[in-house]
């Protein structure tokens, strides 16, 4: 199994999304489960990338590319990890990353893992202003809505969006979870919202635990 992810990873870096994606069907194929792909060698390496960014090792071409090669290994996952492990779906959720931020990563495998876990998703995309947030709400009447945001630049928009929706008078209709590098369970706090997950469990426990459903994503 560690070849496989060794490889992986090795792709990633590489930015080659044709290997990445064969490499995820082989390891696939050899019994190793789209949890395991994506926690043991997709999360860490993008961690790692990111630091090889901030220290000028690598620059945006490259991050890119990564980031496409990730994405080609997402698309084999994608239909075994929303691949619902129940019939009855627990609720709606509108995901979206904030206004002003481009990073769809960590958003995209969050909403993944929530339609593995029964929820239905529907996801308003990148770069979302707070009116299309409060548009969605009125429309598809969701049950939560999660925000991603990677920039210390673009937190502040949870803020915006929270107090957009209070202003609006519904806030008492919806539950409010953000994530993403930045965000802290104290910032959750300061703004008003219900929740923050660090990672793709953290999301799923949060949103269970808010709609009163305890069961976690490795237990269904
Ligand atoms: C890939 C990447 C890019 C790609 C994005 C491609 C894409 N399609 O997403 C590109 C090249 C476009 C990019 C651009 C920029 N980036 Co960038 N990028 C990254 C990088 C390397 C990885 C991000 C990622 O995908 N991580 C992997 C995923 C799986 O992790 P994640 O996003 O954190 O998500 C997990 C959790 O946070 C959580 N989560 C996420 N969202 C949510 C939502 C909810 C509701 C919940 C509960 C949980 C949750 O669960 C996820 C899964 O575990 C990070 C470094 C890093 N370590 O994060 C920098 C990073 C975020 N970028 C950074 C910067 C500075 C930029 C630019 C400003 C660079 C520039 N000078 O132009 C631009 C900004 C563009 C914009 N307006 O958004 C900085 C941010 C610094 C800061 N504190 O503000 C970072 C931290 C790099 C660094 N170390 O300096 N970037």
């Amino acid at each position: 199994m560690d070849g496989y992810i060794k490889e992986i990873q090795e792709g990633l870096i590489e930015g080659d999304a044709e290997v990445v994606k064969n490499l995820t069907e082989q390891a696939l194929n050899m019994g190793i489960s789209a949890d395991v792909i994506m926690a043991n060698a997709l999360i860490p390496m993008m961690e790692e990338i990111g630091n090889e960014f901030r220290n000028g090792n690598i620059f945006i071409p490259e991050v890119l590319m990564s980031s496409r090669a990730m994405h080609a290994s997402l698309y084999v996952l994608k239909p075994l990890i929303v691949e619902s492990k129940i019939k009855r779906k627990k609720g709606l959720v509108i995901i979206g990353t904030v206004a002003g931020d481009l990073h769809d990563i960590g958003k995209n495998m969050v909403s993944m893992t929530l339609q593995g876990d029964g929820y239905e998703v529907i996801d308003l995309g990148i770069d979302v202003p707070a009116s299309s947030f409060v548009s969605a709400i009125l429309r598809y009447k969701p049950d939560v809505l999660a925000m991603s945001a990677l920039l210390t630049t673009t937190i502040g928009e949870m803020r915006y969006v929270t107090q957009s929706i209070v202003n609006e008078g519904i806030r008492d209709r919806i539950k409010i979870v953000v994530g993403g590098g930045p965000v802290t369970q104290d910032y959750v706090e300061e703004i008003g919202a219900n929740g923050y997950g660090k990672d793709v469990f953290g999301a799923i426990d949060i949103v269970n635990k808010l709609l009163g459903n305890k069961v976690g994503y490795f237990n269904v």
